[in-house]
C-alpha cells in the first residue's frame, strides 16, 4: 500500500517533534520543513532524523516544497510562538504567523491541490485573549491581547476563508497551552520546573517570574498532536477547541512542582514584591521581575473540548500532575 505523505512546517518545534513521531508510527512518510540556522536546531527530532535521503520515511528540507513532495496532509505548526516576544517583534510575528499561513494556502490553490491536500492550521487559545467567558469553545468570540494573538486570528480566518471560497479541506485546531519535557525553556512551565530542580540541586540560586495569577489550561503535547491528526481524518473539515477543561494559576503550578521536587516553600509579600521562601533555610527562591510581565495579559483560559470529544472521539489522557512528573523526570535525567 502506498504510504500517506505528510508535510510539516515547524518540524523542529515541540509539536513538530511529537507529530513526526506520531505519524511515523502510523506509517506515514514525513517531510519536515526547517529554517536554516547557524546553530543546530534539530535536537528534538535527532532520534528520528535520517539525513536528507528521499528514500527514508523522515526527510528534512530547507524551504518550501509542497509541489516537490505532493503531500496528502500539510500541518502548519511554524510560528513565532512566544507571546511576550511578539510585543517586541510584532511585524516579524505577523509575517510568520499570518502571512506564512496565507502563503501555504495560496500554494495549495495555485498548484490546484484543493482536492488533494488536507491542511491543518495551528490555532491557539491566545485568540480568546481577554474574554470573560467561563469556558471557551468554538463559539467564543476572539478578543486577542497580543500581536501574537492577533496574528493567529488572521491565520484562523484566512484558513476559514480558503475553505469556504476554494473548497480546501482546511481545519483550525484551537489548542490551549500544551507542554512536555521538550518545551522551550522560555515558556513558563519549563522555566519553573527547570529552575526549581536546578535550585534544589544547587545549580541556581533564584527563579525570576512575572505574573503569578494568570490562569492556564495545560495539557500534554503528545495528546494534542493526536487531535491534529484526527481533524484531518474526518469526512468534513472543521474547527476544534482542544483543551483539558481544567485551569490553574502560575502560582498553583509552582506549588505543585515544588512539592513534587521536594522543596518546601512559603509565599510572602504582594504584587511585584511577592516572593517564595524555602521554609527549611529561609532563603528566597522565587522573585517577581518586571521584565517578565507583559504589556497586556490573558488572565484566564479554560477550554471546553466537547465538540472534539463528540466528533473526533478525542479527550486528553495526561493530567497536569502526570505532565509535571514527566517534565521533572526528564529534567533530572538531563541535570
Ligand atoms: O508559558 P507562557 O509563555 O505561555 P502563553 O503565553 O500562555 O502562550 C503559550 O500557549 C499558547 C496557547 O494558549 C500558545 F499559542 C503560545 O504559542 C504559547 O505556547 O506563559 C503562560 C503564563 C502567562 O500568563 C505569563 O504572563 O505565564 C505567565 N508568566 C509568569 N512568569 C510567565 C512568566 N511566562 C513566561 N514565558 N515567563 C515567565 O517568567
Amino acid at each position: 500500500m502506498k504510504k500517506k505523505i505528510a508535510l510539516i512546517f515547524g518540524v523542529t518545534g515541540q509539536d513538530g517533534a511529537y507529530l513526526s513521531k506520531f505519524l511515523l508510527k502510523k506509517k506515514y512518510k514525513v517531510y519536515g520543513v526547517k529554517r536554516r540556522s547557524s546553530i543546530i536546531n534539530t535536537q528534538r527530532i535527532d532520534d528520528i532524523y535520517k539525513d536528507i535521503n528521499l528514500k527514508s520515511d523522515f526527510v528534512l528540507y530547507y524551504g518550501d516544497l509542497i509541489k516537490k513532495t505532493q503531500p496528502n496532509e500539510i500541518y502548519n505548526l511554524a510560528a513565532q510562538s512566544h507571546v511576550q516576544v511578539s510585543f517586541e517583534v510584532p511585524e516579524y510575528s505577523a509575517e510568520v504567523n499570518s502571512l506564512g499561513t496565507l502563503r501555504i494556502l495560496e500554494a495549495i490553490k495555485n498548484l490546484n491541490l484543493e482536492k488533494k491536500v488536507k491542511f491543518y492550521q495551528a490555532g491557539t487559545s491566545e485568540m480568546f485573549g481577554r474574554t470573560r467567558d467561563k469556558f471557551q469553545n468554538e463559539k467564543t468570540p476572539f478578543y486577542p491581547a497580543s500581536p501574537y494573538g492577533v496574528s493567529k486570528c488572521f491565520a484562523h480566518w484566512i484558513t476559514v476563508n480558503y475553505r469556504e471560497a476554494y473548497d480546501i479541506f482546511a481545519c483550525n485546531g484551537i489548542l490551549f497551552n500544551h507542554e512536555s519535557p521538550i518545551r522551550g525553556e522560555t515558556f513558563v512551565t519549563k522555566k519553573i520546573i527547570q529552575g526549581l530542580i536546578r535550585i534544589k540541586h544547587g545549580y541556581q540560586k533564584k527563579l525570576f517570574l512575572g505574573n503569578l495569577y494568570s490562569k492556564r489550561d495545560w495539557g500534554h503535547a503528545r495528546d494534542y498532536v493526536e487531535a491534529m491528526w484526527k481533524m484531518l481524518q474526518q469526512k468534513k473539515p472543521n474547527d476544534y477547541v482542544i483543551g483539558t477543561g481544567k485551569t490553574f494559576t502560575i502560582k498553583e503550578f509552582v506549588n505543585k512542582a515544588a512539592k513534587k521536587i521536594g522543596l518546601k516553600i512559603k509565599w510572602v509579600g504582594k504584587g511585584i514584591n511577592e516572593k517564595a521562601m524555602n521554609i527549611e533555610n529561609k532563603k528566597v527562591l522565587i522573585e517577581c521581575k518586571k521584565r517578565y510581565f507583559r504589556p497586556l495579559e490573558v488572565d484566564y483560559l479554560k477550554g471546553n473540548a466537547q465538540k472534539a470529544k463528540k466528533l473526533l472521539k478525542w479527550s486528553p489522557k495526561i493530567s497536569v500532575d502526570n505532565l509535571i512528573d514527566e517534565m521533572i523526570e526528564h529534567e533530572l535525567e538531563n541535570l
